[in-house]
């Protein structure tokens, strides 16, 4: 709010220079129409930065005629390199994150498998579509960090870990035709629940605790499960998520104890 009581000063400084004309009004209104805009989301930067500019342009011809040419310089110049700032800001902002992604995303696999990955993001909201923010060649995908769970868990999965986890998050039920491979082997290692697929916190009976760097296995029969550990801390390899749609066997890189 500081910026745009900032900016109500200046057009008023502005104001007193100028001999009052019908045209100061839309000088006045300009800095409120581009901070509106910048208020806005940032995908809608580049429309909104256009608007600016067109607003500009009006604004600069209709004063053209009534201002003398050292305060329109002066306004105009001082008016561009705030335009230019919150642009490379915004795109600054956007790239950076975008390449933190990947670079997390990468992280997953080792690069034999990463290197050439496509890179998805997770959805912005529940129920949207994930988003591509690398092209691939070797069917393997990976998605970066996911940011509501705990702990550091970048994700590189092939095409049945991919239906896996869409089904997952759609809570519909997967479709396995082969074996499936995933890598969660960043180092660090997430937090989460070893018995439901969507806990987001501890609860006395969820199994909440640490899965450390793992690979992960799915099974076209869940049969195929019989036999293997249920529990995290059996030392070895576990079936996480027993009795659910979602239950895959886990192989740990490193020990489940921290
Ligand atoms: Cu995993």
């Amino acid at each position: 709010m500081s910026v745009l009581v900032r900016f109500q000063r200046i057009t008023a400084l502005f104001a007193t220079y100028r001999r009052r004309t019908v045209m100061s009004t839309f000088w006045e209104l300009f800095p409120v129409t581009l901070l509106s805009h910048y208020r806005m989301s940032a995908t809608r930067h580049e429309g909104a930065l256009v608007w600016t500019a067109a607003i500009t342009m009006v604004c600069w011809l209709f004063t053209r005629i009534a201002e003398d040419r050292m305060h329109r310089t002066l306004t105009l110049i001082g008016l561009v390199l705030l335009l230019g700032a919150f642009a490379d800001q915004a795109t600054a902002q956007k790239k950076s994150t975008k390449a933190h992604k990947i670079a997390n995303a990468m992280t997953a696999a080792p690069r034999s498998i990463s290197g050439n990955a496509t890179i998805m993001d997770w959805p912005a909201t529940e129920g949207a579509q994930m988003t591509t923010l690398r092209a691939g060649t070797n069917g393997w995908t990976c998605l970066p960090d996911f940011p509501a769970t705990k702990g550091n868990d970048p994700m590189c999965v092939d095409d049945q870990w991919l239906g896996f986890m869409g089904a997952m998050m759609s809570k519909t039920p997967p479709k396995v035709s082969h074996a499936g491979i995933g890598y969660m082997a960043a180092p660090g290692g997430a937090y989460g629940s070893n018995t439901d697929p969507y806990a987001t916190k501890a609860t006395a009976d969820n199994e909440w605790g640490y899965d450390p760097p793992h690979v992960m296995l799915l099974v076209t029969d869940q049969s195929a499960l019989a036999g293997i550990p249920t529990s995290r801390q059996s030392g070895g390899p576990w079936v996480m998520w027993r009795g659910t749609p979602y239950a895959h066997i886990m192989v740990p890189l490193s020990s489940t104890k921290k």
